[in-house]
């Protein structure tokens, strides 16, 4: 105990109000995972016992954000509520614009819809799901620049969210940069990993964009918690504080898009915030067709209120050092056991290398779906497939993608789970480890056509 390290933080809150968890048997489990046809979206929450699925949504609000649902204005138009939040981002993370929206994905709808034309190409630091959708929806073709070592689950580089500025010149060649009306850049890359990308990478790519005429939009869902990666590890960063290095990424930026599900410790809420007048004003026009009038989009007033004062919360240094310093200890007790993790430990969330933990099983057996489902039964803990599932079909040839990452997501809601809690979760990873060799893959029997992971059924081999 003496010469044990002390720990430097602990959460800087205490609990006020609790919400029981249902335990189940190995029985029920077995019962409930053959309902869901094998696919944790499937499951009933009420089923799972500790939910990793996902950090969206899922965050606990503090007494203070309880305290603005009350003082929501629910005025059809002009609410109160919207205009405490036009101050806040613009405070925090200084766009002129705010179109409100009702999740992240709305807003990627409005600005996909807006920039892109049929033939475009929009270059980005690896695939978002619902984000590559919009923009193939709108005519658009994704195009990954990320560096490769993003793509290798064990290289240690700190800065995997990076934009390849090669890649990207190479892609302006070709195609030229009329047909790039933007490049997507995203905090703390979510299919890597939860990787972050340096502010000197963000900068030399305005360089670039500016020489070209391209515009930048971010993907700012978890932006605060790349802005803690740069305090952490980027040099010149270390004496400034969150907000200022939130609000330095922003002005590199053309516009930005928000899910504020993550981040903004709300259970629903995002938005588009822009620079520009013109998209602006067609934003403002879209959105009252998509989601709501300009002042809502979408939400109640109380939503608006509580993404007000989650974002003052979410750039407190005391609040996002716990946060991912809970995720490092979980990833470093894996460690400890030689579990095959994505290193560096992301922002949000542990992934568990599948390639390496079932070396055995071929990707079309679905490894990381099968993983997911294995360590649901062992213990009731619900994590998420983030590998061939997730990467869907190539839209020309209709071939499943085969992405270099196989992996599943252990995901740690904000504020909500206890050590405790971490601790049996890595015990029963660790167990499913120890029996891998003896662990079947999957076969698909149900696809649906778009996003198919959320809705996908599968059968044991
Ligand atoms: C998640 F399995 N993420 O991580 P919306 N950008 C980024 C996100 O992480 C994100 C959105 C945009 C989720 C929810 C989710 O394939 C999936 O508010 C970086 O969810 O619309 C959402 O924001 C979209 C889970 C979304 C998925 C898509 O769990």
């Amino acid at each position: 105990m003496k010469n044990q390290k002390r720990r430097s933080w602990a959460e800087p809150f205490k609990i006020k109000m609790v919400e029981p968890l249902k335990m189940t048997t190995k029985h029920q489990r077995e019962t409930a995972l053959k309902e869901a046809g094998f696919n944790t979206f499937l499951l009933r929450s009420e089923d799972v016992y500790i939910d990793l699925l996902t950090d969206s949504g899922t965050n606990a609000m503090s007494e203070n954000q309880w305290a603005g649902l009350m003082l929501g204005d629910e005025a059809y138009a002009g609410s109160r509520n919207y205009f405490h939040l036009e101050d806040a981002v613009r405070k925090y993370y200084g766009y002129k614009y705010l179109v409100p929206t009702h999740q992240g994905r709305g807003a990627e709808h409005l600005i996909s819809k807006i920039m892109i034309k049929p033939g475009d190409f929009i270059p980005g630091n690896m695939y978002f799901t619902t984000t590559r959708l919009h923009q193939e929806l709108a005519g658009g073709t994704f195009v990954d620049v990320i560096i490769d070592a993003a793509h290798n689950p064990s290289n240690t580089n700190p800065f995997k969210g990076n934009i390849d500025l090669q890649k990207l010149e190479d892609l302006i060649k070709k195609v030229g940069a009329k047909k790039i009306p933007y490049v997507s850049i995203a905090g703390t890359v979510n299919m890597a990993g939860g990787q972050p990308f340096s502010m000197k990478n963000l900068k030399q790519l305005r360089e670039l964009t500016n020489k070209h005429g391209i515009k930048i939009v971010f993907d700012a869902t978890r932006a605060i918690e790349n802005a803690y990666f740069i305090k952490t590890r980027e040099t010149g960063y270390q004496d400034k504080n969150i907000a200022e290095i939130l609000f330095e990424m922003c002005s590199h930026t053309d516009g930005a898009t928000m899910s504020a599900k993550k981040d903004l410790l709300v259970n629903i809420g995002g938005f588009l915030a822009l620079n520009d007048w013109d998209a602006f004003e067609e934003a403002r026009n879209l959105v009252v067709v998509y989601e709501g009038l300009h002042t809502y989009g979408g939400l109640a007033g109380r939503d608006m209120e509580a993404m007000a004062r989650g974002i003052e919360e979410a750039v407190m240094f005391d609040h996002i050092r716990a946060r991912i310093g809970q995720v490092e200890y979980v990833g470093n007790k894996l460690l400890e056991e030689d579990v095959p993790i994505v290193e560096p430990i992301g922002g949000h969330a542990i992934f568990l290398d599948t390639k390496r933990f079932f070396p055995h099983m071929p990707q079309i057996e679905f490894p990381a779906q099968t993983l997911a489902a294995e360590i649901y039964l062992d213990s009731g803990v619900r994590t998420m497939e983030r590998g061939i599932v997730s990467a869907g079909r190539n839209k020309e040839t209709g071939d499943h993608y085969y992405p270099k990452l196989e992996l599943v997501r252990l995901t740690f809601p904000r504020r909500v789970y206890t050590q405790a809690h971490c601790d049996v979760a890595t015990e029963s990873i660790i167990d499913v480890y120890e029996r891998r060799n003896t662990i079947k893959g999957l076969k698909m029997i149900y696809e649906p056509k778009y996003l198919r992971f959320f809705q996908a059924r599968f059968e044991k081999l």
